[in-house]
């Protein structure tokens, strides 16, 4: 199957096949009057106003050679985005929340007293196998609606052996059978569960021993991700669970510094972790041990949002040279939101990146830190042909233009899924 698409406006794209971090971070290819020439899912040449966009690309075959030609109008052209974080699956919601928020309580103090995480910890082991993957497809095709045609998927609702290798289970079957590719990780340590209060060392100790050899038995996690945070787990559990991680071969990601700075984003570097998450109250050692250890930053605009926090400092961590990721997060609790270009609007507005910064962070650099660069991430020849056509000019607009949805096609390995 040949695809033309052609007429394209501004085609918009960082390059290369690793995080782009400092400088490199706000550079992206632009090429007016483009073309894309796509074969049996996989871009095979790009040229601008009729030239190959680099030596090694082929020139683009006659327009009767194509099985398909599509028509961009002049519109932008960007690689599809990557979700680099998100809780995909998850039984119930948690509206009922926004009572207690009004009513002065946090994130926090809602989990202490054994709702927030526990509350849909409860839902999600009563829901079954087919409950979870049906209620998380649909929200894959609400993504898929806006642009969105990678994004990792964490466990962390199940909190014992049986429910978090079901959560794992469906965030497998996803893959396999929707459009979109779904990075598994195990986050057995989301929370404590009830069976273990007053316990996180032992919980810590079950997930090492028992539940973590086991998702890597059955090959249902590539990444594996911890809380750690204040009342949660603390940076010593972190690393235990981190370093067994390692030892089975998973990559690493920690939820650090969301709250409070206890030591997470350290542990982040020293370990070589992919990425670290969250890091809105991050301090400058924390940012130097990422920069040191090559860790993404995967920032969260949306959720500071929901829970009214400050902003992460993510023009600070790109002058330090690290490589920033910006993800929705979407999870009942801190972020109800899966609306990614929303969180590219945030990204610029809060956290002050160019637009050509926030297009690489939500897009080649979420798909190094998800192991997916080689194939994703950019538009190039070789790389898969994800991506979206625009109902806008160029990325500024999609920076600007708040609240509606500016996908008007979206390709996912050269299908038009839109
Ligand atoms: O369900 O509250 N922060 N984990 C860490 C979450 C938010 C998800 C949740
Ligand atoms: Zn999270």
């Amino acid at each position: 199957m040949k695809t033309l698409i052609k007429n394209i406006g501004c085609l918009q794209t960082p390059t290369g096949s690793y995080s782009h971090k400092g400088s490199k971070q706000g550079v992206n290819e632009k090429y007016a009057d483009a073309a894309i020439a796509i074969e049996d899912g996989i871009i095979k040449a790009i040229t601008t106003e009729g030239k190959p966009v680099n030596a090694f690309g082929s020139l683009m075959p006659d327009e009767s050679e194509f099985d398909e030609i599509i028509d961009a109008e002049g519109n932008l052209v960007t690689p599809g985005l990557f979700d680099g974080h998100t809780h995909l699956i998850f039984g119930g919601y948690r509206q009922h929340e926004i009572a207690m928020k009004l009513a002065g309580a946090d994130y926090l103090d809602i989990l202490r007293a054994g709702g927030g995480i526990l509350d849909t910890v409860r839902k999600t082991r009563e829901a079954t196998e087919d409950e979870l993957f049906e209620k998380a497809s649909a929200f894959l095709d609400e993504m898929l609606d806006m642009g969105i045609t990678s994004c990792e998927a964490k466990s962390g609702y199940g909190l014992d052996p049986e429910n978090e290798l079901k959560m794992l289970r469906v965030i497998r079957r996803l893959g396999q059978e929707h459009p979109m590719d779904v990075v598994p990780t195990f986050m057995g340590a989301h929370a404590i569960p009830p069976e273990y209060e007053g316990r996180g060392d032992e919980y810590i100790e079950m997930c090492c021993e028992e539940l973590m050899p086991e998702v890597k038995n059955q090959g249902l996690a590539e990444f594996a991700d911890i809380f750690c945070e204040d009342s949660v787990f603390n940076a010593e559990q972190s690393r235990r669970y981190l370093e067994k991680a390692a030892e089975l071969g998973f990559g690493l990601k920690i939820h650090a510094d969301e709250i409070e700075a206890i030591g997470g984003s350290q542990l982040a570097g020293e370990l070589k972790a992919a990425s670290a998450e969250h890091l809105i109250a991050i301090e400058e050692d924390g940012m130097d041990s990422m920069a040191e250890g090559g860790t993404t930053a995967m920032l969260l605009p949306a959720t500071s949002f929901y829970l009214g926090k400050t902003f992460a400092p993510a023009k600070r961590m790109i002058e330090k040279c690290i490589p920033v990721s910006i993800a929705s997060d979407f999870n009942p609790g801190s972020c109800p939101s899966l609306n990614l270009q929303f969180a590219v609007n945030l990204g610029c507005l809060k956290y002050k990146m160019t637009p050509e910064e926030v297009l690489t962070a939500v897009t080649i650099n979420p798909a190094c830190a998800c192991g997916r660069g080689d194939l994703l991430g950019t538009l190039e020849p070789g790389k898969q042909a994800d991506l979206v056509i625009w109902n806008a000019p160029d990325f500024e607009m999609i920076c600007y233009r708040f609240g509606s949805n500016l996908a008007k096609h979206v390709m996912k390995k050269g299908q038009m899924v839109k």
